[in-house]
């Protein structure tokens, strides 16, 4: 563990981060709403909002756009992912090096693991190589930890949730980003199994302003330590609006009500 309260990745000790590696994971399904949210130019200007403490991107999007917002926005580097066309067990193939993360400029990595998957084991010896990578660049390193696979479907329990953020911690990451498990108890449970690993809640498909927000709330409230977002940011028409509204609740405290006035 470092201290990460001081990096980039963090205001306050809180962590906000906008995720836009979709068109690799999920493909370009999740622009059809929103034409113009295809568009990685559109995520980096929302990116500059000050509630937003990085901006998490593959290797090809940083090369092509982070140069022109190195000075507005924090880059944290995704090493691994897996589009939406591959059929086999969870996995994922790592795309990038903590050596050309740190290259590029990225202050902080991110790195998938699937526990549960047939290929935990792989994913977890990729993970250690690059944890202890981004150790020796003092690079903050946040764990997607999705347990799935196998009998496990996209498991959102109370137990499977603590279970992922409780890997995280035992394997080394800073930040655990792990779906919201459907309560403010549950979320307690992830976050007392994580110790000093910093729990922020993945967002999710895009909902209603109040029931995300909500969510958000809960988690802030559990001891979370905020969210890391894509969906749910960048298929707005106005992205700003509801950053502003993630601003009140992650670092003013704000309630819902409050937020959304
Ligand atoms: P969302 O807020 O849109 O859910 O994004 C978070 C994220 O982890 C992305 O970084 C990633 O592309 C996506 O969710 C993966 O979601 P899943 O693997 O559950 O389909």
């Amino acid at each position: 563990m470092i201290p990460i309260d001081d990096s980039p990745l963090c205001r306050d000790g809180k962590v906000l981060i906008l995720a836009f590696d979709h068109g690799l994971e999920h493909g370009p399904v999740d622009f059809t709403g929103l034409p113009e949210s295809a568009d990685p130019e559109r995520t980096f200007e929302a990116a500059t909002h000050p509630a937003v403490t990085s901006i998490a991107v593959q290797k090809g999007i940083a090369e092509a756009y982070y140069p022109s917002y190195e000075d507005d926005v924090d880059l944290l580097m995704k090493l691994n992912g897996t589009s939406n066309l591959w059929m086999g067990e969870p996995d994922s193939a790592v795309n990038c090096s903590v050596d050309y993360a740190a290259e590029v400029g990225a202050s902080s990595i991110g790195f998938t693991v699937y526990g549960g998957s047939n290929h935990e084991i792989e994913m977890v010896e990729e993970f250690r190589d690059a944890q202890e990578a981004a150790r020796e660049y003092g690079l903050p390193t946040v764990m997607w930890s999705y347990p799935r696979g196998q009998g496990l479907k996209n498991d959102t329990s109370e137990d499977t949730i603590a279970y992922a953020s409780r890997l995280a911690l035992e394997l080394g990451a800073d930040v655990a980003k792990v779906k919201y498990p459907g309560s403010k108890e549950g979320m307690e449970h992830a976050v007392r199994m994580a110790g000093p690993t910093k729990v922020v809640m993945s967002g999710g498909s895009k909902t209603t302003d109040r029931e995300f927000l909500q969510s958000v709330k809960a988690v802030m409230d559990a001891g979370g330590k905020g969210l890391a977002v894509g969906r749910n940011v960048w298929q707005r028409e106005d992205p700003t609006a509801l950053l502003d509204a993630l601003e009140a609740v992650i670092f003013e405290g704000a309630s819902v009500d409050a937020a959304l006035e």
